[in-house]
């Protein structure tokens, strides 16, 4: 049954402003301040986002959009084991920009699967919702609302079938280390023997390449970290003046982080409903990591977590790597 992700109870939006609420002065407090990057993603958030992927400098999706072309042969093989059908499962699916390919790909192979999409945004479901039905007649559509792990239990609940686990755009990227082995092995937890995934790692390159993809000529990457200012202003009652702040973006090639930070260009004070928070001149709030990998790190993350390296799909550049990973 397809659920109706569009009316989100009164309670649940309490909830989350409450938890938003709590988040940012919780970062805030901290110091270096900090701020949780999965808040950048609301209406204006998402478009940013969009306008990113296809920007000049951010080569990321331009890569990993080659992988799911060139290499699609090889990645339905891998699928289509056997013939019996499984659930396609895609964690934060965005506009199914390149998995789209490969649902394509599979549909013309006549595989037998569905197709659940996950995400946290309601909005980025009813898109899914609205546009994926005429791009490809017939294939069950099962949105699941809310957060991974736990719409991952409700799917084991739904079906029996074998599973595949897309975790596509490096997502994984802007968790620390230490949370990205957390997550695959939680993630295995939620998988049975001979489940797939397949995971986006961007690789480490050149380091200008990659200061570039996060410091982008346009200054959409700016306006991307502003943005979450001006949420803090909407939906919190805070009153930050966004020209007090400029983006700031850092990539060390020998740990491989890429970190986004906005720089409070004079002694300031912000209100946020009731608190009160001061800034120093040249003061950072540190907003993003977007971690670069080196395959050996990918495969690391594979064995440490349960799972077994079984092809690393690249593209030409080998910029990107698709890591296909069985339980
Ligand atoms: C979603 N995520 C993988 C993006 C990244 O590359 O870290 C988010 C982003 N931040 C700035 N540009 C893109």
């Amino acid at each position: 049954s397809q659920s109706n992700v569009k009316n989100l109870p009164k309670e649940t939006v309490a909830k989350n402003s409450q938890q938003f609420y709590e988040d940012v002065l919780e970062g805030l407090s901290q110091y270096p301040k900090k701020l949780p990057s999965k808040y950048f993603y609301n209406a204006a958030g998402d478009r940013l986002f969009q306008q990113i992927m296809h920007s000049a400098d951010y080569y990321l999706t331009r890569c990993e959009l080659d992988i799911f072309t060139t290499r699609l042969p090889e990645m339905t093989k891998l699928l289509i084991k056997e013939g019996t059908p499984f659930d396609l499962i895609e964690l934060g699916p965005g506009d199914c920009y390149k998995s789209i390919h490969l649902m394509k790909a599979l549909t013309k192979q006549q595989a037998t699967f569905n197709y659940l999409p996950i995400d946290i945004s309601g909005a980025v479901l009813d898109l899914i919702n609205t546009t994926l039905p005429a791009l490809l007649p017939g294939m069950p559509i099962i949105p699941l609302h809310g957060e991974y792990f736990r719409m991952l239990s409700k799917a084991n609940k739904h079906s029996a079938n074998r599973k595949v686990v897309l975790c596509l755009g490096s997502n994984i990227g802007n968790m620390s280390m230490m949370e990205s082995h957390a997550f695959c092995q939680d993630l295995r937890r939620h998988l049975d023997p001979g489940d797939l995934v397949i995971m986006g790692f961007d690789l480490v390159k050149n380091p200008n390449m990659i200061r570039m993809a996060y410091n982008d000529r346009d200054g959409i990457t700016s306006q991307f970290n502003l943005n979450l200012l001006k949420r803090i202003n909407h939906e919190l009652g805070g009153n930050f003046n966004l020209d007090d702040f400029e983006h700031y973006c850092s990539y060390e090639p020998e740990t491989g982080a890429c970190k986004s930070f906005l720089v409070c260009l004079e002694d300031r004070t912000v209100r946020i409903r009731d608190t009160t928070i001061s800034f120093k001149k040249n003061e950072y709030i540190w907003m993003e990591i977007s971690q670069k990998f080196t395959q050996e790190q990918v495969d690391d993350l594979a064995l440490k977590n349960g799972f077994k390296p079984v092809s690393n799909l690249m593209d030409s550049k080998q910029w990107f790597v698709d890591a296909c990973w069985v339980v």
